[in-house]
C-alpha cells in the first residue's frame, strides 16, 4: 500500500459492512432452548477431536456473548457506518433437534430482537441459513447431509425463516462455503463419517442433497417472499498453475472445476458435462430422482464468496508434496507472502476471482468474507486502549482497491462484508487469538477476560473508506 492516486469509486447503492456467523459470535449455547451444534463438540476447530458433549475448554460456548450483548455490538457497527450486516441463523436455535415439528420461539424472538436493533440503524441484514452450525442431532442420527431427510428438514427450517422475516431480510445465503463440505465433512456436511473412511459415493450424495436443498430454498424464498434475494456461497480459491507446464494447466482446469461445479449447478440448474465425467470415472452413481432435476433448476439470484487466499496447482508428484496438510489441497505460491496461519495473502487473486465468476455466470457477486487473521496487542494511545492493527488496514485496502477494479472491469458487486468485523472465535483453529475484528474483544484462547469491546484503528479507517465510498482507499503503484 502505498499513498498514490485513490482507487475508483464505487458503484451507488454497494453495501459496505462485515460478517459474522452465530457459533462464531453468540455463545449462549444452551440458552433459551437452544439444542446443540456440531460446534459445541468442536473445542479445537476443523482439525481437533470432536468430544461426546461440550467441553468447558470450547470457546464457543461463550463466544463473545453476541446474545445478549447484540444491541451494544450493533450500535458499534453502526458508528462505523455500515450498510450491511452478514450474521448466520443458529439452526439448533429454532429447531433444537433439526427434525422436531415445531420450532422453538425463543429462539425465534432472538433473531427479532436483532431485526429490530439492525433496523433502527438502517443496516441491510445478509442471512446465512446454514454456516456450519447444523444441529448436532442430525449429524448422529441421520450422518448429516448423506441422508436424503435432512433435505426434509432444511425445507421445514427454512419455511419458518421466510415466514417469520421474509417481510425483513433481503438477501439470503443458503450454505455456508457449500464446496467446503469435500474437505471437512463434518463441520461442512454434518457428516459423523470420519473423512478418510468417507467414499466418495456417499460425499458426493450428500453434495447433491445439499443443493437440492438450496435450489428448494431459492424456490421457496421466491414463492413466499418476492422481495427476497437468495444467493449460493462458496469458498473462492484462485488455482495458478506452479509452472507453465500444460499438465500443470490441465491440473488447475480439474482443480477449479471440483469448486467451480457449485456455483455451475446453482447457476444454471443442472450438473455440467466435466463434473458428470468425474461420477462416471469414479463409481459414482448419484440417486437423482426427476424432482430432483426440477428443483435443481431454481437457480440463485446471486453468488456470494469468501476469499482469503489463492494457491498453486501441479501435476508433479513430487511438488504437490509441499501443499500435504492445506486443507483446500494444492501447493503453496512462491512468489507470495502468507498470514501467521499460513494462508497467502493475494489481493490481486480477488480482482481475478471476481472477473472469472462474473464471465463464467453473469449473475451480480458478493464479497462476503474477506479480512486478515492476526495477533493484535492492545496498548494505550490518547487515554484508551485501543490496536494499531496497521497490518490488517493494509491487507483490507488492498482487497478492496482490487474489488473497485473489478467494477471497473465491468463486474457487477452488490456489497463487501469483511470477515468477522468483531473478534470471534476462529472456525479452523477455535482460537480467539486469531483476530479479524474492526472491534477488539477482550477474551483470551484460556477463556479469560472481560469481554469489553474496544475500537482498534482500523475501526476508524473503515468508517473512514465507507463515509468516502471508497475514495479514502489507497492504489499501490503495481498498476493494480
Ligand atoms: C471461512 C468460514 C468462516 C470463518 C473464516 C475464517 O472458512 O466461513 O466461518 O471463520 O473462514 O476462518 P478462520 O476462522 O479459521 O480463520
Amino acid at each position: 500500500m502505498t499513498d498514490s492516486t485513490p482507487a475508483r469509486p464505487f458503484p451507488p447503492g454497494f453495501l459496505w459492512g462485515g460478517a459474522t456467523a452465530a457459533n462464531q459470535i453468540e455463545g449462549a449455547y444452551a440458552t433459551g432452548g437452544k439444542g446443540l451444534s456440531i460446534q459445541d463438540v468442536m473445542p479445537r476447530g476443523i482439525a481437533g477431536p470432536r468430544t461426546e458433549r461440550p467441553t468447558p475448554d470450547n470457546l464457543k460456548l461463550e463466544g463473545i456473548d453476541f446474545y445478549h450483548r447484540y444491541a451494544e455490538d450493533i450500535a458499534l457497527l453502526a458508528e462505523m457506518g455500515f450498510s450491511v450486516f452478514r450474521f448466520s441463523i443458529a439452526w439448533s436455535r429454532i429447531f433444537p433437534s433439526g427434525d422436531d415439528e415445531l420450532p422453538n420461539e425463543e429462539g425465534l424472538a432472538f433473531y427479532d430482537r436483532v431485526l429490530d436493533e439492525l433496523e433502527k440503524h438502517g443496516i441491510e441484514p445478509l442471512v446465512t441459513i446454514s454456516h456450519y452450525e447444523t444441529p448436532l442431532a442430525l449429524a448422529e442420527k441421520y450422518n448429516g447431509w448423506t441422508s436424503r431427510e435432512l433435505i426434509g428438514f432444511y425445507e421445514r427450517y427454512v419455511r419458518v425463516l421466510f415466514d417469520r422475516y421474509g417481510r425483513r431480510v433481503r438477501y439470503w445465503l443458503t450454505f455456508n462455503e457449500i464446496n467446503s463440505v469435500l474437505h471437512a465433512p463434518f463441520m461442512s456436511g454434518a457428516i459423523t463419517t470420519p473423512k478418510e473412511e468417507l467414499s466418495p459415493q456417499d460425499l458426493y450424495q450428500a453434495v447433491h442433497h445439499e443443493l437440492v436443498a438450496s435450489a428448494l430454498a431459492t424456490k421457496i424464498a421466491h414463492e413466499t417472499a418476492p422481495d427476497a434475494r437468495v444467493g449460493c456461497m462458496v469458498l473462492a480459491m484462485p488455482v495458478y498453475p506452479l509452472t507453465p507446464a500444460p499438465a500443470d494447466v490441465l491440473a488447475v482446469l480439474h482443480a477449479d472445476h471440483a469448486n467451480l461445479m457449485f456455483g455451475d449447478v446453482h447457476v444454471r440448474g443442472a450438473y455440467p458435462g466435466y463434473a458428470l465425467r468425474h461420477f462416471r470415472e469414479n463409481g459414482i452413481e448419484l440417486d437423482i430422482t426427476d424432482e430432483d432435476r426440477e428443483l435443481l433448476k431454481h437457480t440463485v439470484d446471486f453468488v456470494s464468496f469468501s476469499y482469503y487466499m489463492s494457491i498453486c496447482e501441479t501435476a508433479d508428484p513430487e511438488a504437490r508434496k509441499a501443499g500435504e496438510g492445506n486443507i483446500m489441497g494444492g501447493v503453496p505460491n512462491p512468489t507470495l507472502q502468507a498470514s501467521e496461519w499460513g494462508w497467502q495473502i493475494d489481493p490481486t487473486g480477488l480482482r481475478i476471482v471476481l472477473n472469472q465468476f462474473w464471465d463464467r455466470w453473469q449473475k451480480p457477486l458478493f464479497v462476503v468474507e474477506n479480512g486478515l487473521g492476526a495477533r493484535d496487542e492492545l496498548i494505550e494511545a490518547d487515554g484508551r486502549l485501543t490496536v494499531e492493527d496497521d497490518y490488517r488496514i493494509a491487507y483490507l485496502n488492498d482487497h478492496l482497491v482490487q474489488v473497485g477494479e473489478a467494477v471497473a472491469d465491468g463486474v457487477e458487486v452488490l456489497g463487501y462484508t469483511s470477515w468477522g468485523c468483531i473478534d470471534l472465535v476462529s472456525a479452523s483453529t477455535a482460537q480467539l487469538s486469531k483476530r479479524y475484528g474492526f472491534i477488539h474483544v477482550d477474551r483470551d484462547d484460556d477463556g479469560t477476560g472481560t469481554l469489553a469491546r474496544r475500537r482498534k484503528k482500523s475501526f476508524d479507517w473503515y468508517a473512514g473508506v465507507i463515509r468516502s465510498q471508497g475514495a479514502s482507499l489507497l492504489r499501490g503503484d503495481d498498476g493494480a
